[in-house]
């Protein structure tokens, strides 16, 4: 992080610091105004934050101190800026819908095929969706299951319980992502073979858990059908490695591909997508592919000060670098966005991460903050009292829309009411003369005092759409893009998690071995293995 620049923003931070957001809203009757910007389909509110124009002056000069703008042009480029595994990132090629567009990878053009998957994934949903691709025994497909993890899980399946009011109720869609058995075998009692297609999605078509539901979930396809023909007519494969596709018995025409430059947790609007896009159909996969394009043109061209993934990381980073904050939560007031927040932490955590610069120094500041939440009103039963009261500062993103899917008498105004009352409460607080002006009893009155001062943004959209949805995945990716560009992390590889695929395999082969090996782990992990083994008889 540019040091230089991010003194002055302590220097800011110090000088406004005994001025609260009520003062500072007390102060100037403009501020809402002043604090909100529009953007493809979204408005936020960022006025609940603690900041002045000085705060807010010091961080934008701190993105330019970072050469954020040219950044930007790196990525959406082509140039290789995931330098660990000497990688261009371009999530963003996928969801240009300029016909004119071209964007070059060691000086290879990809739009034609990015185009010509997406137009290839079309046919195939649409053959699913009507009925004319039938599985083995010549019945229509009623029950999608995508086998994959993490990056290749999290978005499908966020996206197709937010898409839901979008969607063919007729078709149901599954999600197996767990090497633990319960998750397959539930799923399994849930459809029938004959109706189910089941689409293997993994990047690499190496990762353990994948390929271990996706063998299992052959064999009982295979056994259900009595015939290994099956395979062909309920097996498709997304993946970026058509060897090990076809090595495990996927015809590679019944693959649809991607491409290194798409990280996995970025990859919902690659091939990645292909359920989802089945269960909502190819034209508001592509309203949602518009959705993140308008967000991308806002990112790539809006001035840094009126930049809204920009705004949300120089907050971010306000707080957690000027603050200590350690976490921040997301609080989705919309049922359908259930699973965003978990998306979301893959997202944020393993692209942040990090604690080594790029040029391989440790850092010596925070970097990727914890993310978490839940959806609205079920966290104010439950968490919603430590961010009130509790001791430490946590800044919340509320996110919420003008229009329900489901109106119901008045759910949604009550819903609503909610989301703005807490904004205002965690802003404002309760003094003790307003708790004593209500009557409470005076030893009451430092339990029920609110000290206020606590940061919000509220995002509105006026409904939950394939559009809506596109744009706030990537506010939020080119916010963490931000962050670690200010950060001067590395946000696109994952070594953490790579470590984690070999680590398995070593305890594996000590869990299975026919006879108990002498073992060469830690005392702790030894005793583990040890004792699993003795349970299971193996030992006897
Ligand atoms: C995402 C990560 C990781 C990855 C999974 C699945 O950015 O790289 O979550 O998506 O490990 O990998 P495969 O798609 O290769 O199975």
């Amino acid at each position: 992080m540019n040091q230089e620049a991010w003194k002055k923003v302590e220097a800011a931070i110090a000088s406004s610091k005994d001025l609260t957001i009520k003062d500072m809203f007390a102060a100037d009757p403009a501020r809402a105004q002043k604090y909100t910007l529009k953007a493809a389909g979204w408005m936020l509110d960022y006025s609940k934050n603690r900041i002045d124009s000085s705060v807010m002056k010091s961080l934008i000069k701190l993105a330019e101190a970072s050469n954020l703008k040219a950044e930007i042009e790196k990525m959406f480029t082509g140039k290789k800026i995931n330098a660990t595994e000497n990688r261009a990132v371009l999530h963003t090629a996928l969801r240009n819908m300029d016909p004119k567009a071209r964007v070059n990878v060691d000086g290879k053009n990809v739009m034609p095929q990015i185009r010509k998957v997406l137009a290839d994934m079309g046919e195939f949903a649409t053959s699913v969706r009507t009925g004319k691709h039938r599985g083995f025994t010549g019945k229509k497909i009623k029950y999608i299951v995508n086998i994959g993890i993490g990056g290749s899980d999290l978005g499908p399946a966020m996206a197709t319980i937010a898409l839901a009011p979008f969607s063919k109720r007729s078709i149901k869609s599954f999600f197996v992502s767990n090497i633990d058995s319960t998750h397959l075998a539930e799923v399994l009692r849930e459809v029938r073979a004959d109706q189910t297609l089941f689409i293997v999605a993994s990047k690499t078509f190496t990762t353990l858990e994948t390929m271990t539901n996706a063998q299992s979930a052959r064999a009982w396809l295979i056994e259900k059908l009595g015939d290994k023909k099956a395979v062909a007519k309920h097996f498709v494969a997304v993946s970026t490695n058509a060897d090990e596709v076809s090595a495990f018995g996927i015809d590679v025409k019944n693959m649809f591909g991607f491409w290194d430059w798409v990280g996995g947790r970025y990859s919902l609007p690659s091939a990645i997508g292909l359920s989802h896009m089945i269960s909502i159909g190819p034209n508001n996969f592509k309203r949602l592919l518009k959705g993140y394009w308008k967000m991308d043109k806002h990112f790539r061209t809006a001035s840094l000060g009126r930049n809204m993934p920009v705004l949300l990381a120089l907050l971010g980073i306000l707080y957690s670098n000027g603050y200590g904050a350690e976490s921040y939560a997301v609080l989705p007031y919309e049922q359908y966005l259930s699973r965003f927040p978990a998306y979301l932490q893959q997202l944020d955590m393993e692209s942040n991460g990090k604690a080594v610069t790029k040029d391989g120094e440790k850092v010596t500041y925070a970097t990727g903050p914890i993310e978490w939440g839940e959806p609205g009103t079920n966290g104010q039963h439950a968490f919603y009292q430590l961010i009130h009261q509790g001791t430490r500062l946590i800044p919340c993103d509320f996110i919420g829309f003008c229009k329900t899917h489901n109106p119901i008498a008045d759910h949604h105004d009550k819903l609503m009411a909610n989301l703005f009352a807490q904004t205002e409460a965690l802003a404002f607080g309760k003094t003790a003369e307003q708790c004593r002006a209500e009557g409470d009893p005076e030893n009451l009155i430092p339990f029920k005092t609110f000290e206020g001062n606590r940061p919000t943004n509220t995002l509105l959209a006026d409904a939950l759409t394939p559009e809506t949805l596109g744009a706030l995945i990537a506010l939020y990716e080119h916010k963490i893009f931000v962050q670690g560009v200010i950060w001067n992390i590395y946000s696109f590889d994952q070594w953490g998690v790579q470590l984690g695929k070999v680590l398995a395999k070593n305890v594996l082969d000590d869990l299975v071995a026919k006879k108990a090996k002498k073992l060469k782990h830690d005392s702790s992990t030894n005793a583990l293995i040890t004792h699993y083994r003795k349970v299971l008889g193996r030992d006897a």
